[in-house]
């Protein structure tokens, strides 16, 4: 038996959404499920108990920059990431690949792996799916992500094609590398912005049988639409007794549409890195809590939000806080904007366990309103 089960409880009729569990060495989270984002092994400004408190089942950490910074090594002899940084539940680490990716002029593609220079010091390394694997089993989370090639958007379709069956044949020798019992390894389909390729590398990855599934390659720059017309291709090539996570995706109007299109996992830094920049997701859209419109605004953050914040704290007691710069406002922006999403997420949930799911998607986006990126 894999160490990650995916239990099916009850499906949408109307739409792909749908209510499981996953089962894990570190807890059984209920899905569709919000994965808060601890890169550098602390959801930034959080205790772990606060992000427990929260609802957080299950995080996420970065293969790229645990292994630059302290050293996989080094978190292996802590015992591992959950003693390392006290965080008992659910851990998924990502591969890398996306990380590295993103570095831009600063790597190198072959067939063997990347070479790319570290963003901290300039010093030159390289990853290999089997790197990846020896840190991600040194790390100990409950789910190791394959190494993929995430192209950038836009890639031309041979551009596409040419990654894809590359990211398969990484996604073989991650199989073949990876021996922790304990943990399982996800494969993570691509293929860009065309339908043919993203069914292909899903059959691809389907045969080589892996425990579990990410999307990549999405939300790279391209329109909404887009990306949701890649999920509705992509996802009915996934088994149905398997999670499928959307990597890198956590707006709450997108988490409403994957998950109507089957998605059961997400993970985003956008709850937390926009806390830091002022900014609160509420029921109503966004609110720029350093927009002089607040200064004298004793309101809550968001009156239909029973988060530690708004239960307490006004919006011109943030704003002042955020103009002085004091840290207590990327405490307390983060412990909102994670409600937000984790209480989002519960309300899906239970939403689609009593058959209203398209009724609640749809109330919830009249309010909060659209938005284009
Ligand atoms: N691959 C990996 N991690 C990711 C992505 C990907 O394509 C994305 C794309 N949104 C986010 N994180 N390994
Ligand atoms: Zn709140």
């Amino acid at each position: 038996m894999p160490p990650v089960q995916y239990e099916l409880i009850k499906e949408c009729p109307r739409t792909k959404a749908r209510a499981g569990i996953l089962h894990t060495p570190h807890g059984s989270f209920e899905t569709p499920i919000f994965m808060p984002v601890g890169t550098q092994a602390t959801v930034k400004t959080m205790t772990p108990e606060e992000v427990r408190e929260l609802g957080a089942g299950i995080i996420l950490s970065n293969t790229y920059h645990l292994y630059l910074r302290p050293g996989s090594e080094l978190v292996r002899q802590a015992g591992g990431l959950h003693r390392f940084m006290n965080w008992p539940h659910g851990i998924l680490t990502d591969s890398g690949g996306y990380q590295v990716f993103s570095l831009g002029p600063l790597r190198k593609i072959t067939e063997e792996g990347v070479q790319f220079k570290s963003h901290i010091d300039g010093s030159t390394h390289f990853f290999t799916p089997e790197k990846s694997m020896q840190i991600q089993m040194d790390l100990g989370a409950d789910i190791a992500m394959a190494f993929d090639e995430c192209p950038p958007y836009p890639a031309e379709f041979e551009y596409a094609k040419r990654s894809l069956e590359m990211t398969t044949r990484w996604a073989k020798r991650c199989q073949a590398a990876h021996t922790r019992e304990d943990q399982a390894l996800f494969g993570i389909t691509q293929g860009g912005m065309h339908a043919d390729l993203r069914r292909e590398s899903a059959r691809q990855l389907v045969d080589l049988d892996f425990p579990g599934y990410g999307i990549g390659g999405l939300s790279v720059g391209e329109p909404k639409p887009l990306m949701y017309e890649m999920l509705d291709v992509t996802v009915p090539e996934l088994p149905k007794n398997k999670a499928r996570y959307l990597m890198g995706v956590g707006s709450p109007d997108c988490l409403l549409e994957g998950v109507a299109r089957g998605v059961d996992m997400f993970d985003c830094v956008l709850p937390t890195r926009v806390a830091r920049n002022g900014l609160a997701f509420t029921t109503h859209g966004k609110v720029v809590i350093r927009n002089a419109e607040y200064a004298r605004d004793f309101e809550r953050l968001d009156p239909e939000c029973d988060c530690y914040t708004c239960r307490n704290y006004s919006r011109a007691y943030l704003r002042h806080l955020y103009k002085a710069e004091e840290i207590l406002v990327y405490r307390l922006l983060t412990i909102h904007n994670l409600h937000v999403l984790l209480n989002l997420m519960r309300n899906i949930r239970q939403a689609i366990l009593e058959d209203r799911f398209v009724e609640y998607k749809k109330a919830f986006l009249d309010k909060y309103g659209q938005e284009n990126h």
